[in-house]
Parts: structure tokens; sequence; C-alpha cells
């Protein structure tokens, strides 16, 4: 078994990993497994670059970080990653920019970061390289020699051709995807745009799940990512979160309460989610100092204009619902701008009657899953969740909507309020049947076990 060195835009901590996403428990148990390395950005934003790789051991794990300059910052990051392929792949072409200066810095900063990497490879490494900040990283190490197994992974979606055109530099990404071994998307549709482009764009050929095109093959594969399912289920029993959310369920007087859990950003469809939880209370009185909404969306990107608006709209609406629907002891919607633990996270869904989970466009989207995970299996809540989520194809039990449609999602919520127990039961333990089958432990060593045999594959075609 090679050593598995995993490269993503964040490295995670190390440390308290029960504290961090299932993302980066998953990703130091693989690495722990391996005794490996975790190679990417510190976090730090410096004046001038230095060459320097800082290191630092843990466990049996290395974790070997570099830091990024203001300019690299601001052009790499801010520009080409998050203004530009997170847009564009979200299908927001509006919001897309195509500056040349931020294509140049990504390529470069990716440049940087193999050359930095390659003085720590040994030859039998397993390359694991995460997301929309590295799709070149692959290409840049076989450019400079490296003949290791490498594997990429997408966690956000992969979108069709005709959006995925009208990037200027397209042919040259799905070049440099072409240069890993084995590249991994979160569902079969995205898997099948990519497929699409290879064939009809770059004039590729298919045979089985292998894409040939520009003189290279791919292994082209969905895995669909899952999250830690049993820890966050005995963390959302534990006696402490149920002390939280005991203690929380009385101070909103016991009302339903529907929770929404997002980072900030325009592609989780929030603005549409507020305007759906108006349409509620204005066509179910019923609902009127009955319903509690919570929604927890913590700050991301904040330098980046569009999520500057973002957090003023919501703002904003938070405060027209309430103006228009408050009474003197109901608070219909509590909007809280801030991150808060899992420990927290767990109990909060665990006390809520309904989870709206509603993206424009997620690659997968984890906070669906956790939802399910949390809930107590004896009187579990409802998952309503948008049909344009990844994990939307996985989660059929869930009660799926639109996120368009204000006055369906509207409906929909009112039925999640009315569903007895015997069907919510129902619909939970099927949903926590694919949590448990699917968890991250799952989708990394399958992930990694078809990386360690994709070139034995290519030989046997
Ligand atoms: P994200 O866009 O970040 O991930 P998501 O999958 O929902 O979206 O993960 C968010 C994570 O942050 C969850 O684990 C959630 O618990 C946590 N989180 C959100 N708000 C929080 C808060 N207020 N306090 C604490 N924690 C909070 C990208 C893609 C997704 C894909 C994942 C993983 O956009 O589509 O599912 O990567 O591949």
């Amino acid at each position: 078994m090679g050593r598995l060195v995993a490269v993503s835009n964040r490295v995670g901590s190390l440390r308290g990993v029960t504290r961090a996403g299932g993302l980066a428990v998953a990703l130091t148990e693989a690495l722990q497994a391996r005794r490996g390395l975790w190679f990417g950005w510190s976090g730090n934003v410096v004046e001038s670059a230095a060459e320097h790789v800082e290191q630092q051991t843990i466990n049996g794990v290395t974790r070997a970080t570099v830091d990024l300059t203001t300019r690299e910052h601001d052009d790499y990051y801010n520009g080409f990653a998050n203004a530009c392929l997170w847009p564009l792949f979200h299908y927001r072409l509006d919001l897309a920019s195509f500056d040349r200066r931020f294509y140049d810095r990504y390529q470069r900063v990716n440049r940087r970061f193999a050359q930095a990497l390659i003085p720590l490879l040994r030859d039998d490494d397993l390359i694991w390289v995460h997301d929309y900040h590295l799709l070149p990283f692959g290409e840049m190490l076989r450019e400079a020699g490296c003949q290791q197994k490498l594997g990429f992974f997408l966690h956000i979606p992969f979108p069709v051709r005709e959006i995925f055109t009208t990037l200027p530099m397209h042919e040259c990404l799905v070049r440099a995807l072409m240069a890993y071994d084995l590249v991994g998307f979160q569902t079969e549709a995205d898997r099948q745009c990519f497929e699409d482009y290879v064939l009809r764009e770059a004039g590729g050929t298919r045979d089985g799940d292998r894409l040939s095109a520009y003189g290279r093959t791919v292994v082209a594969r969905a895995f669909p990512i899952g999250i830690d399912t049993e820890q966050f289920a005995a963390m959302a029993g534990s006696e402490e979160a149920r002390r939280d959310a005991k203690r929380l369920k009385a101070a909103i007087f016991n009302r339903v309460q529907i929770i929404g859990v997002d980072r900030l950003d325009y592609t989780k469809g929030m603005p549409e989610r507020f305007n759906a939880y108006e349409k509620l209370l204005e066509n179910y009185p019923d609902t009127h100092g009955q319903v509690s909404f919570l929604q927890i969306a913590p700050t991301s990107r904040g330098e980046v204009a569009e999520y500057i608006h973002l957090r003023q709209e919501l703002e904003t609406m938070a405060g027209h619902i309430n103006g228009r629907f408050a009474q003197l002891d109901w608070t219909p919607l509590r909007y809280i701008n801030r991150a808060i633990t899992r420990r927290q996270l767990a109990g909060l869904y665990r006390m809520s009657r309904i989870g709206l989970v509603t993206p424009l466009r997620d690659g997968m989207n984890l906070v669906a899953k956790e939802y399910v995970a949390a809930q107590d299996p004896n009187d579990p809540g409802v998952l309503v969740l948008s049909r344009f989520a990844g994990a939307a194809r996985q989660m059929p039990a869930a009660l799926i909507v639109n996120p368009y449609d204000a006055a369906g999602v509207a409906d929909t919520l009112q039925r999640a309020r009315h569903m007895d127990l015997g069907e919510r039961r129902e619909r939970h333990q099927e949903l926590m049947q694919g949590l448990r089958e699917n968890d991250v432990g799952q989708w990394a060593n399958t992930f990694l076990g078809m990386l360690e045999r994709v070139e034995l594959d290519a030989l046997a075609a």
C-alpha cells in the first residue's frame, strides 16, 4: 500500500478533528492509516512569497503548507477560484468574472504549489488532489516528470457543456484534468456532463469508465461523498446535546422549529428560502405563533462583493418578515450570522422538526445528511431538500422541492409540519440506511481503492 498524499487548498488541523467536518475526519483517518502527507495552503497571506514549506508531523501524518502572497490570494483564491470557477460551476454565469489576470495567477500558483510538493514525494505515493482550486495541479506534476498515480475529486458540480464552454479557457482545464488517472465527481449527472464535454467538444472516446482525449486516458466515476454518520448520530444523541436541545426548545416555547444551516453563499438559496417561509406564514395563518425558523449562516469569503450584498439582503429580508408577522411573544425568524461548534449544531438539528435545505445548486450538501443523522430515530424530523443538491439523488425519501417555487416549498413545509410519526419514522429509516452504507470513510476507501487499481484496469483493457 503506497503512502497517501492528499492535496487541497486548505489543510485540516490534524488536532482536535472531532470539531472539524466529516471530510477532514475522513482524510485524517485515511492519512493515518497510510502514514501520509497533507499538502496545501497554510491559510496565511504574506507580503512576498517565501519558498519555505512548513512541515509538522502529528500521529504519523505530516502537514506540509505554503503561504500565499496578497496578490496570489486576490487573483488565485478570491479571483479565479471563487469569482470565476465557483459561480460558473454553480450555473451563475451572471456572476462569473473571466479576467485573464486571475487565470494566469491561478496557473502560476498551481505550478508553484506543485514545485513545492515535488521534493517531498516518493515513487510509490498515491496522490489525491481535491477541488476546483487545483484543477491543473496534476498536469503540473506530470510536466515535471512525476509518474505516481494521480487522483482528483471535484466537490462542486461539473456544469453542462453550454455553460462550461462560456469559460474562455475551458479546453485548457479539461486537458489538465486528463492528466489525472482517476477523476471523481459527486453524482452521475456531473460525470455525464464531463463525459459529454470529452466526447462532443474534445472529440474524445469512451470505453466503459475510461474516457480518452488529447492523447490521454482517465477513469471518470461518481463517488458521492458521505458524512461520519455514526459519530454524528452519537454526538447528537449524547447527554450534553440532549440537554442543550431541551433547553433551547424551552426557550422557543416548544414551537415547531425549522432549521437552515449554510455557509453564507449565493448558491445556497437563502433569499429564496426566506421568501418561501414568508409564503408559509402568508398562506397558512395557523402557523402564526406555532413555528419558528432558525437560519444559521456564518460569513464566508467575506471580501468578495457578492457575499457582502447577500449578507445585507438577508438582514433586510429577515427584518421585513419579522416586521410583518412578529407578535409580542413570537419572533417568526431568527437569523444568526456566525459559526457554531459541531456539537451545538448536532443538538440544534435534533430539536428541529424540519430541516430546510434548499440550495439552488450544490455538489452534494452535507448539511442535509447531518440533519438526518442527528435525528432521534423514535421521533425524527423531516428533511425538505432541493432537487438541485447532489444529495437529492441519494436521498429520495426526503421531501424534494424546487427552491425557486416559493409557494411549492411553503406547501411542502406545511405537509412536513403535519406528517404523522409513522411516515416520519419510515422516511428516516430509509435515509439513515443510505447514510450508513455510504459514509465518508467508505467514500475515501472506495476512491483510493480504485486509484490503486486504475493502472491494472487499464492494462487489463
Ligand atoms: P460546502 O459548500 O461548504 O461544501 P456543505 O456540503 O453543506 O457545503 O458543507 C458545509 C459544512 O459546514 C457542513 O459540515 C456544516 O455542518 C458546516 N457548517 C455550515 N454552517 C455552519 C455553522 N454555522 N457552524 C458550524 N458549521 C457549519 C462543498 C460543496 C458541497 C459538498 C462539500 C463536500 O459545495 O456541495 O457537499 O463541499 O464535498
